[in-house]
């Protein structure tokens, strides 16, 4: 198959056949009628470029950034998508080692089948973010932070859309259960309470989520993560600007405009659609990223020109750890590089910095031409 797959579809296509049920499901499900799950890939597909030729001298592209201070080879990184060893053996390890020898980063879930101490010791070089929920026990969510904080994790990313657990009635058909060789990793089996995951008669993880999550949750216990920590804190799951202007109020390192891959609440919009909005909202206080229905570079180079200062990608690592573990993950990124590298000069833009919101329209702009 190696040399026959060209673009992250084609992994995508090759992982359907290789991952089962139970896995593949997970992975791919959005919630209820997935509106939003395909909307975040067909948004993409209503968005123009408006290229410019002669201006600049673009043999080399410069991709290289830095988000939150951390300088990165190229604009996107690993979103976090829980319980990776479902995919490869290797599972968030290789994600870690993939991530770091492509010089961007990853952001660790912490529904992890690999602890956050195994990533950190398995690619220390690497740049590695966490992602958190704040639990209904705080003691568990201030041990997990301090773990991330001694592992050399630059950065926490608080998930905020999950007050509690998306329906996604394929995992609810299948009786979604972790393998019984894969375990939660950052968790000690007490809090874990394993039974919920491993037999239950909805989806595992809605019951298990159910116990942990924390509906009564509000934005100042966001300012009780800031405070306790000294780590950047990343709001992840913003979809509006009234919250981006919010999350600005409470003093935020970033915000990733994010819809949880469309496994929340369904018709929400896209992501892409919304990155304007908070981009406008945010004015410069804070980074922006997204992620949600990232394929191509054409796409990056879209949520660029739009105001995201970088981007995650999640089901394609998840694809690429299928196809072939750390290996694989490595050529998802080489992949979206390239193909990055590639718009940018067929769009005029010798680094990053010639990307700016003139180089992208709506594709309704040219029902009435202005020009
Ligand atoms: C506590 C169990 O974000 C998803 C992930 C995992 C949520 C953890 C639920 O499936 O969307």
């Amino acid at each position: 198959a190696a040399g026959s797959l060209v673009c992250l579809d084609d992994f995508e296509k090759y992982a359907y056949g290789k991952l089962d049920r139970n896995a593949l499901d997970y992975y791919r499900s959005g919630a209820n009628d997935e509106l939003s799950l395909r909307d975040n890939r067909a948004a993409f597909g209503r968005y123009r470029f408006r290229p410019r030729f002669l201006q600049k001298d673009v043999s080399k592209r410069d991709l290289t950034t830095r988000i939150q201070g951390q300088p990165v080879d190229f604009p996107v990184g690993i979103a976090p998508t829980a319980m990776q060893r479902m995919a490869h053996p290797d599972g968030e390890v290789a994600t870690g080692r993939a991530a770091a020898a492509m010089k961007t980063c990853m952001i660790l879930s912490t529904i992890a089948t690999s602890s956050i101490e195994e990533v950190a010791q398995a690619s220390p070089e690497g740049l590695r973010w966490f992602q958190l929920y704040i639990y209904r026990d705080r003691e568990v969510t201030k041990e997990l932070v301090r773990r991330a904080e001694r592992s050399g994790y630059k950065a926490l990313v608080l998930t905020v859309d999950t007050p509690m657990f998306g329906r996604r009635l394929a995992d609810t058909r299948n009786k979604f259960t972790l393998p019984p060789h894969l375990r939660m990793a950052n968790f000690k089996q007490a809090d874990y309470k394993s039974d919920g995951v491993k037999g239950s008669k909805e989806s595992g993880l809605s019951e298990y989520a159910a116990s942990l999550f924390n509906p009564s949750l509000k934005w100042t216990d966001v300012r009780w993560l800031k405070q306790f920590t000294k780590l950047p804190v990343i709001v992840k799951g913003i979809l509006t600007g009234e919250d981006a202007v919010e999350a600005v109020r409470t003093g935020v390192d970033g915000i990733v405009v994010s819809n949880h891959g469309a496994r929340q609440l369904d018709g929400v919009p896209a992501t892409i659609d919304v990155l304007p909005e908070v981009v406008r909202a945010v004015n410069g206080q804070c980074e922006v990223y997204l992620d949600g229905g990232v394929r191509t570079g054409t796409d990056v180079l879209k949520a660029l020109a739009l105001g995201a200062k970088a981007v995650f990608i999640g089901r394609p690592a998840l694809y690429g750890l299928a196809y072939d573990g750390e290996a694989g993950v490595k050529t998802i990124l080489q992949i979206l590089r390239d193909e990055l590298s590639l718009a940018m000069a067929l769009a005029g833009c010798a680094s990053l910095s010639d990307i700016n919101s003139s180089l992208v329209v709506h594709q309704s702009y040219y029902l009435h031409p202005k020009l």
